[in-house]
């Protein structure tokens, strides 16, 4: 069996800030209540005697409702380069009653910046230590947000090709959450990508330490974790099950007829003598005028797909429409779903729209 001090975790981050900014963080009370907590929960109350024998104490409250308090003793405390303090979680929501954990923390200079190396040990088990892992990761993605001079940008990378549909949807949700991010290139299966997504699909998506694969669930990371920008899933239940309906539509069938075995043909001719190949767009020309048809319907008179206002089931469909409308039947094809050409043309002037087109010089995506 493993002594109980075999179980504890270790975090190292880099971030772009002085090392006196980043020990503050950890012990005024002010600033820990702005970051100090895993994304998507907020701290509501929070104290801090920053001296050795001081306490400190946090409340963190989830989105629906539930108070976690957490609090302790400083015992070390060597500004701006060693940290270290006890850890309790109280209260009738502890995971742990009773026990007493602690958090050590040396801050080093480096690359004009500061790398944090946090040790938290003192678990009574693995499961502890692996929810305690999770929660230090979002947690300092938080601290990054906050102290680096990149912002979120230091955070959140996005995988991808900024031609990819679905590159396209993931940057326009982070565009209207008002989200910095990096971007980097990467085409479909490269070793980066095959590190983040074993299916070799792009994009992948990274924050911090916590990565994602699958669009979707990228856009629901966006939308759950940060509290900016427009919520993209409906709040009723009908409202998120039909935005869930659509996005599932769409990656199962649309996304193959109207892209991959359409679009992609022209753009990406495999036929004979290097023209497009005929027999497959036209196979796909059959279908697409009862997808749309669909859509058509689904829009009604109204601007989005699902409810009264913009959901991630718009922001999966309107790259895809963008290239049909480009392609020698595109115009015909949406002449005859006029809800879904007028929908279009309102989302088209959104700025998550504009600023994602793909054709812009490369300098103008992030
Ligand atoms: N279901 C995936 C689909 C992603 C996808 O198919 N991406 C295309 C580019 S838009 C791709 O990586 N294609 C390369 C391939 O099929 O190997 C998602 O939602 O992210």
């Amino acid at each position: 069996m493993n002594a109980p001090e075999k179980f504890e975790l270790t975090q190292v981050r880099f971030m772009r800030a002085p090392r006196e900014k980043v020990f503050d963080a950890f012990v005024d009370a002010a600033v820990l209540r702005q970051w100090h907590c895993p994304r998507g929960m907020s701290v509501t109350e929070g104290r801090s005697d920053p001296r050795s024998g001081g306490e400190w104490q946090l409340a963190m409250q989830a989105r629906d409702g539930t108070r976690h308090v957490v609090g302790g003793t400083f015992r070390d405390l060597k500004r701006p380069e060693r940290l270290v303090y006890t850890w309790a979680w109280l209260g009738e929501n502890s995971p742990l009653p009773g026990l007493e954990t602690l958090v050590e923390i040396q801050l080093s200079e480096r690359d004009g910046g500061t790398e944090l190396s946090l040790r938290h040990s003192g678990f009574p088990a693995g499961a502890a230590r692996d929810a305690h892992t999770q929660g230090w990761q979002s947690t300092l993605n938080k601290l990054v947000d906050h102290v680096d001079t990149r912002g979120t940008a230091a955070n959140l990378v996005l995988l991808g090709d900024v031609r990819s549909t679905y590159t396209r949807t993931v940057r326009m949700a982070l565009a209207e959450k008002g989200l910095s991010y990096t971007m980097r290139s990467c085409a479909p299966h490269a070793p980066e990508l095959l590190a983040l997504n074993p299916f070799g699909r792009i994009p992948a998506f990274r924050d911090g330490e916590i990565s994602l694969f699958e669009t979707s669930a990228i856009v629901m990371y966006l939308d759950e974790a940060f509290g900016a920008g427009p919520t993209l899933r409906p709040g009723s239940i009908l409202g998120r099950t039909r935005c869930e309906q659509w996005v599932s539509a769409i990656n199962a069938y649309m996304y193959d007829t109207m892209v991959r075995r359409y679009v992609l043909q022209y753009v990406f001719p495999r036929g004979e003598g290097g023209q497009p190949d005929r027999a497959v767009i036209d196979a796909a020309l059959k279908e697409m005028p009862g997808q749309l048809a669909a859509l058509d319907r689904a829009y009604g008179a109204g601007d989005w797909l699902v409810g009264g206002a913009l959901s991630a089931a718009d922001l999966f469909i309107a790259p895809i429409l963008a290239y049909v409308e480009g392609m020698p039947e595109g115009k015909a094809l949406l002449e005859a779903v006029p809800n879904v050409r007028r929908a279009q043309a309102e989302l088209c002037q959104r700025p998550s729209f504009t600023s994602t087109d793909p054709s812009l010089p490369p300098a103008a995506h992030p």
